[in-house]
């Protein structure tokens, strides 16, 4: 569930997106995070066969906590676009799929300043396709523990891939954050001290 009711969305391709996704999902500020295939013109593309797409994380995030800059030095200090040409081509393409004017301005402007890279591809997004269940919050779901205990919280399987804390939690297990700056940051939400206290008990009782 959101916490806020504006926020914006960024599609980005940098490489196999299991890693951003838990990067950018550890993040305050990153309200949502999932991954798909985009870029592309093939219908229904799916991992065995995405055709010319690219493997995308696509983040919600709330723009008075996290800047699009900040999203976009993440970005580039996370992984060293390789040329079309190189392996697995336009999969793993380094790709920024603009969703409106402040980013289209802002990509190239940070370029310009040398905070980019020329050998990112940019384009106009259009839509997303989810990937397969097994791709999203990949290494959280490497702690079968953690996904029987969370489903005590999320009734469905689409609740839990945008839940706002299974985001930190994947974060948490590939090790970019830790669980007590994770507990941290749910203490000062402002959802109810009920609530709370039901995701403090499941995320304690995980095997971390
Ligand atoms: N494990 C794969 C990458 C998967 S990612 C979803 C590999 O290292 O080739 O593309």
């Amino acid at each position: 569930s959101f916490m806020k009711e504006s926020f914006h969305t960024v599609s980005l391709g940098m490489g196999c997106f299991w890693g951003p996704d838990a990067l950018f999902g550890h993040l305050p500020g990153v309200i949502r995070t999932r991954v798909g295939y985009a870029g592309g013109s093939t219908p229904h593309p799916t991992y065995r066969q995405m055709g010319d797409h690219t493997e995308i994380v696509e983040i919600d995030f709330d723009p008075d906590s996290i800047s699009l800059e900040d999203i976009l030095n993440v970005f580039w200090n996370h992984h060293n676009p390789v040329n079309i040409n190189d392996y697995k081509g336009r999969q793993y393409m380094s790709l920024l799929l603009y969703h409106d004017e402040l980013q289209r301005n802002t990509i190239p402007r940070m370029i310009k300043e040398g905070k980019g890279e020329t050998l990112t591809s940019i384009a106009p997004y259009s839509r997303l396709y989810l990937a397969e269940d097994k791709h999203q919050k990949y290494y959280l779901k490497r702690y079968p523990n953690a996904l029987d205990n969370l489903a005590e919280i999320y009734s469905s399987h689409d609740d839990l891939v945008n839940s706002t804390i299974v985001a930190r939690l994947n974060g948490l297990a590939k090790g970019y954050t830790s669980l007590e700056r994770i507990v941290n940051e749910i203490v000062q939400w402002s959802t109810n001290s009920n609530q709370k206290q039901k995701i403090m008990d499941v995320i304690q009782k995980i095997r971390w």
